[in-house]
């Protein structure tokens, strides 16, 4: 079940420690059919099934009731999810867990703590890749995160403010099928700099970011509703919204800077695509926080 990619040579750096304290980690929760190779322990990420060591220890940590059965992951498995009571999140592709731990449903929530940004860790930003958790979609697909955003340990519903220029997210992410690649899109809810509560969207082509946002204080609760239309051509346009605790029918759509496009070009997607929830800092000024989301949506499921 514990399968492993290989991070490009310029990314190395992002994590070399981390990845082996995750090895460590993982083959201590005694995962009997893990197949662990030795070679170039710098280079990790770790590529985890929804039946593996990540879940479990989440689960072992949010819920002392053992994990029951998981829906496969792939294309099989039911994309929506409303993240219904407490455990681990279920069916899941997950990229990077050793870098943000703490990942899986709280209270009919998705809940990801992020207490510590060593080295920037958790980052999603050129050749950096933080955590994702994702499933696999195919174009075209019309996705949609609700109140996804940041807030306190001790209140999810009420947004972190630290003083100065920090950066703390949570939102969507798509990604290639090649989860080792820097190539993705995402759009994310928090504080971007001196940029408070915003919404940031970003492409990231072969490691090579491109960013920009809609202006502080469009976001004020540091949460919002996110929908990502998967085009016909495999290009993205994206909406955004005040979150919608209501019905659809209350939905009120903006398109992401009056376009509905990211900056710059978007990453060569295949007819398929991983997409899901990211939660990540920059700098050690910006922790802790958790991201959270009420439900996620796949149209037509
Ligand atoms: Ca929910």
């Amino acid at each position: 079940m514990l399968g492993r990619l290989h991070r490009r040579s310029d990314n190395g750096r992002y994590r070399s420690s981390a990845g082996r304290v995750s090895i460590s980690a993982l083959v201590l929760t005694a995962l009997a059919s893990a197949t662990l190779s030795t070679d170039s322990a710098a280079a990790i990420p770790t590529i985890l099934g929804p039946a593996d060591a990540q879940d479990l220890r989440v689960a072992e940590r949010l819920d002392p009731t053992p994990p029951g059965p998981v829906d496969p992951p792939g294309p099989t498995a039911q994309v929506s999810d409303d993240f219904a009571g407490t455990g681990p999140l279920v069916g899941y592709t997950t990229t990077n867990p050793e870098v943000l731990p703490n990942v899986g449903r709280v209270n009919d929530r998705y809940r990801a703590e992020l207490t510590d940004n060593t080295r920037n860790r958790t980052l999603h930003f050129n050749a950096a890749q933080g955590r994702l958790d994702a499933k696999l979609v195919s174009f075209p697909f019309d996705y949609t995160a609700r109140n996804i955003g940041i807030g306190t340990l001790t209140n999810s519903q009420n947004a972190p403010d630290p003083a100065g220029s920090t950066f703390m997210f949570s939102g969507v992410q798509v990604h290639t099928t090649d989860l080792a690649a820097a190539d993705s899109a995402h759009v994310v809810v928090g504080h971007r700099g001196n940029t408070k509560f915003t919404i940031e969207g970003k492409n990231t082509v072969n490691g090579n970011s491109r960013v920009n946002d809609v202006g502080a204080n469009t976001a004020p609760t540091g949460r919002a509703d996110i929908r990502i239309v998967g085009n016909a051509d495999r290009t993205l346009t994206v909406y955004w919204q005040p979150p919608n605790l209501g019905p659809a029918s209350n939905d009120d759509w903006q398109l992401y800077r009056g376009s509905g496009n990211l900056p710059g070009p978007t990453a060569a997607f295949g007819p398929s695509v991983y997409i899901g929830l990211i939660t990540y800092a920059y700098g050690s000024g910006s922790v802790p926080f958790v991201g959270t989301a009420d439900r996620v949506e796949l149209a037509g499921e």
